[in-house]
């Protein structure tokens, strides 16, 4: 009978080597100075009290590459943290009375017992939590800093009113246009707030992004397009019978002859001037208002708009005169606010036309097309051709037209070649109580205030009530008032508090020197971690968090506080964790407990028996149900099962189909993994025992053993981890036939094991040291350097090559077919029976035969 137990048993081993490299500090950063850095973050999470299959796929991934570098020799920071502040904190505090502070911190200290359960190679000495004032004082210091930098200012803007709890509603709490919770109509109202130079970067980072080599090319395209640069022109044109002007921006001045209309956004200041003796155009601004001016909510209403009834003069053609129009698809925020239209080149403008009878006039002829005949029907034609209807430009490509018209109205002095970009700058003003305070005062003296550094961090006040609508601050009967820093009169705090993209900004750099408090950076450390050189996470955060972080690290440099323009030099955007969907006769949605088969393998509510409908796979969601607890699946299989299975199936780009025969599966391979070990490692020959000769199967299956070390190593590399698995399990499948009744196979079952061992332990990482300590090894495999293939061992094709030493053999050695003669006489004279022969004489000559014999003549 083996002395090692048969059975896994996985939570006492999974404590235990928790334990352990916790007790010998296995994943402090920052202990090998001398070796290369890695640095690979996981987003880190809003602690909403429990982890998702979402987390559980993000931190194994990033757990493989930690685990993986480290074994590769680097001195790795592995860091972990909590986006403490939001929404959902206030919101339970509203609806259950409970404080956003404590509901944050319990919920961080129930999901870091979570993550720590599954064995996640974290440098928790690192951990941070951006709701602590030990975090936030340093982002108040930077907007100080960003603000003396000229990054900083305040401007007025609209936010979402709820006219019945008088209070501003975030955009995740307008739903349908309405109150979340008071279901009114929201209205647009303009407060002033607080905006972040992120315009001042467009250009750069816009260009930066070709050197993002690391990044899927999905999401840089998703940045060029949020930036959104357009070459245009801008373009004034004068108004018939008034003295002012209306400037445009337009990308396609080529069409100008094919002008019907101009149009200005509800919120241009013309408008607003017209409504004041137009009510029917005071009443479309005011609805135009309620409907919110996102670029979502416009792209897709009806487009709509009002005749103003003012004519605008054609640049090129004198005489010709164009109605003007309030439109709803105009923005203020883009370009001028003002637009021409030319219906048959655009869409948005030929919906417009045709509802409001305006003229259809095509300019630009498709390749192909009679002039005479063309004719534009129900869909814009913007693509490329021949100028026509277009007087001097009549004949020219697209191109040269953009110039030619550019060039009259430059020289016509009515406006200039521009670049305009989508990107706008960056509103941080949050109405909302738990978040990190804006440190400004204001005085009605001296106007905006900034903190002095000295009373930094502005505590948020934790004595606070929720029982009034709005944000808590704005009645707190004390914290707001305070005296003027600079003239001592009495004045008043801003009540806002930062957009919480503020705080995941900055946090991969607060992780690199996380408990100094004099300052946000230690330089030193910042400079040997940054950048990230590995950042996993979703890609809904492909603009926002990445782009904001990108900015960030600018302005940070700006103001001397880092030395890097881009924060993560590599980026793997993860797929999704699905699930089917069920839904009773009722048409509600079940969990996937609450549904069994039934005959004919059928689905059937667990309890009742009634027939239940199978809906497609989708993302887990709360709403619909399908979740499976990650705690459930550990506590039931262990984390080793749990990360398998998170590896296994697809790659990690891709969506995972969560499935019980899948995680069975994982477990099942946990399990005849330790079986081998367990049932084998007695029958081995001592660790570190010299190599006896092979016979041929023992070297085949060393050869595989070699070649799934290579090919897994590659695999790790590229972040295939599915194919490392398929590896690992094919090469343990050879493992699992062989027995070790001879010296040679025994020999070689060892070392196939220990290179499971090595190999599993970034995926498996419980499991493998429990193997590696059975296989008899006092270092842990946290300690344990990576394993390396053989190089001949990795050719298909290998030659037994005899040696003799003066004509006599004394050694055969395996060499790849026609290997190079260089490796043939190095690996000859490398063979200790051949080093004895010599007896310390160096060789006079050596003859090699490819592929058949090494002659060395001393
Ligand atoms: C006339 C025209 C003719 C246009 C045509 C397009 C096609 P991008 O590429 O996104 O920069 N535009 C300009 N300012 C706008 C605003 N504030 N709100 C809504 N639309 C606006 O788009 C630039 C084009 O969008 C501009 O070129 C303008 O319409 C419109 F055949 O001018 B164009
Ligand atoms: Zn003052």
């Amino acid at each position: 009978m083996s002395r090692i137990d048969d059975r896994y048993n996985v939570k006492d081993t999974e404590a235990r080597w928790q334990q352990a490299w916790e007790q010998g500090g296995a994943f402090v950063a920052g202990r090998h100075p001398a070796r290369p850095k890695y640095y690979v973050l996981e987003m880190f999470p809003y602690p909403s009290g429990r982890i998702h299959m979402g987390h559980v796929r993000n931190y194994t991934l990033g757990d493989v590459v930690a685990r993986y570098k480290r074994a590769k020799g680097f001195d790795v920071l592995h860091p972990m943290g909590w986006d403490a502040f939001g929404l959902p904190a206030e919101n339970a505090a509203i609806e259950r009375g409970v404080h956003p502070a404590k509901w944050t911190r319990e919920n961080i200290a129930a999901m870091r017992e979570q993550l720590k359960s599954m064995g996640l190679s974290y440098d928790w000495g690192r951990e941070v939590a951006t709701c602590e004032p030990d975090y936030y004082r340093h982002e108040q210091k930077m907007f100080l800093d960003f603000l003396k930098a000229g990054l900083v200012y305040r401007k007025e803007s609209w936010v979402n009113w709820d006219p019945v709890e008088n209070t501003v509603l975030a955009n995740e709490q307008v739903i349908d246009g309405r109150g979340w919770r008071s279901g009114a109509l929201v209205e647009k109202r303009l407060l002033a707030q607080w905006f972040l130079k992120i315009t001042d970067f467009a250009e750069d980072l816009l260009a930066a992004l070709g050197s993002l080599e690391r990044w899927p090319d999905r999401v840089r395209l998703m940045q060029e397009n949020w930036i959104g640069r357009s070459e245009g022109a801008r373009l004034v044109w004068d108004l018939a019978g008034r003295p002012e002007t209306l400037e445009i921006f337009t990308t396609r001045p080529d069409t100008l002859f094919g002008a019907a209309f101009l149009a200005i956004s509800p919120n241009h200041p013309l408008a607003a001037e017209l409504a004041e003796a137009n009510p029917a155009l005071a009443e479309f601004i005011a609805e135009c208002n309620r409907m919110g001016t996102s670029e979502a909510a416009l792209e897709t209403a009806e487009k709509k708009g009002v005749d103003t009834g003012l004519k605008a003069l054609h640049p090129f053609v004198p005489g010709w005169e164009l109605p003007v129009y309030v439109a709803n698809f105009v923005l203020m925020e883009y370009g001028s606010g003002a637009i021409f239209g030319c219906p048959a080149h655009d869409q948005r403008d030929l919906d417009f036309a045709r509802k409001y009878g305006l003229p259809v006039k095509p300019v630009v002829l498709p390749p192909g097309e009679n002039p005479a005949t063309f004719q534009v029907g129900a869909e814009a034609y913007s693509e490329g051709g021949t100028l026509f209807n277009s007087g001097f430009m009549d004949g020219m490509g697209v191109d040269d037209a953009k110039a030619a018209a550019i060039a009259r109205i430059e020289a016509d002095g009515r406006g200039a070649r521009t670049v305009n970009w989508r990107l706008r700058d960056w509103g941080v003003s949050r109405q909302r109580y738990w978040g990190c305070p804006i440190p400004i005062i204001h005085c009605e003296s001296c106007g905006v205030v900034p903190v002095p550094a000295a009373d930094l961090p502005v505590r948020l006040p934790e004595d606070v009530g929720f029982d009034k609508p709005g944000n808590p601050l704005d009645h707190h009967p004390t914290w707001k008032h305070v005296a003027c820093p600079a003239c001592g009169k009495p004045a008043r705090r801003e009540t806002d508090t930062f957009d919480t993209f503020f705080e995941s900004s900055w946090y991969f750099a607060r992780f690199c020197s996380p408990t100094r408090d004099d300052v946000a950076f230690d330089r030193a450390e910042a400079d040997r971690w940054l950048p990230v050189d590995q950042y996993i996470g979703g890609i809904e955060h492909a603009v926002l968090h990445l782009l904001y972080s990108r900015f960030f690290t600018r302005a940070l440099k700006t103001c001397g506080y880092l030395g890097v323009d881009e924060p993560f030099a590599g980026l793997l955007t993860q797929g999704m964790v699905c699930h089917e969907t069920y839904k009773d006769q009722a048409g509600a949605w079940l969990y996937p407990d609450e549904v069994t088969r039934g005959e004919g393998g059928r689905p059937v509510h667990a309890s009742t028996g009634a027939p239940v409908t199978l809906g497609r796979s989708e993302k887990m969601s709360k709403s619909k149900r399908n979740v499976v607890d990650p705690a459930h699946i550990i506590a039931t299989y262990g984390a080793d099962t749990a990360r398998l299975f998170m590896l296994s199936d697809s790659p990690p780009e891709r969506d995972l189909e969560w499935t019980e025969a899948g995680i069975d599966g994982a477990w099942r391979y946990v399990n005849r993994l330790w079986r081998m070990v367990a049932g084998t490692a007695d029958t081995l020959p001592a660790p570190g025992s010299a190599m006896p000769e092979l016979g041929d199967e023992a070297l085949k299956l060393r050869r595989l053993v070699h070649k799934t070390v290579a090919a897994i190593t590659d695999d790790l590399e590229k972040f295939h981890f599915n194919k490392a698995v398929a590896r690992l399990r094919e090469m343990t499948n050879a493992l699992g036939e062989v027995s070790a009744d001879a010296p040679d196979r025994a020999w070689v079952l060892r070392e196939g094991l220990e290179a499971a061992a090595l190999l599993a332990a970034p995926m498996m990482p419980h499991l493998a040291e429990e193997m590696w300590a059975a296989l008899g090894h006092a270092v842990p495999v946290v300690h344990t350097p990576w394993p390396v293939a053989e190089a001949a061992l990795l050719v298909e094709d290998s030659v037994t090559v005899a040696v003799q030493v003066n004509g006599k053999l004394r050694a055969t050695i395996e060499l790849p077919k026609d290997a190079d003669p260089k490796l043939a006489e190095e690996t000859a004279l490398a063979q200790p029976p051949v080093i004895a022969a010599m007896s310390g004489k160096p060789p006079r000559k050596v003859v090699v035969v490819p592929n058949r014999i090494v002659n060395v003549v001393v």
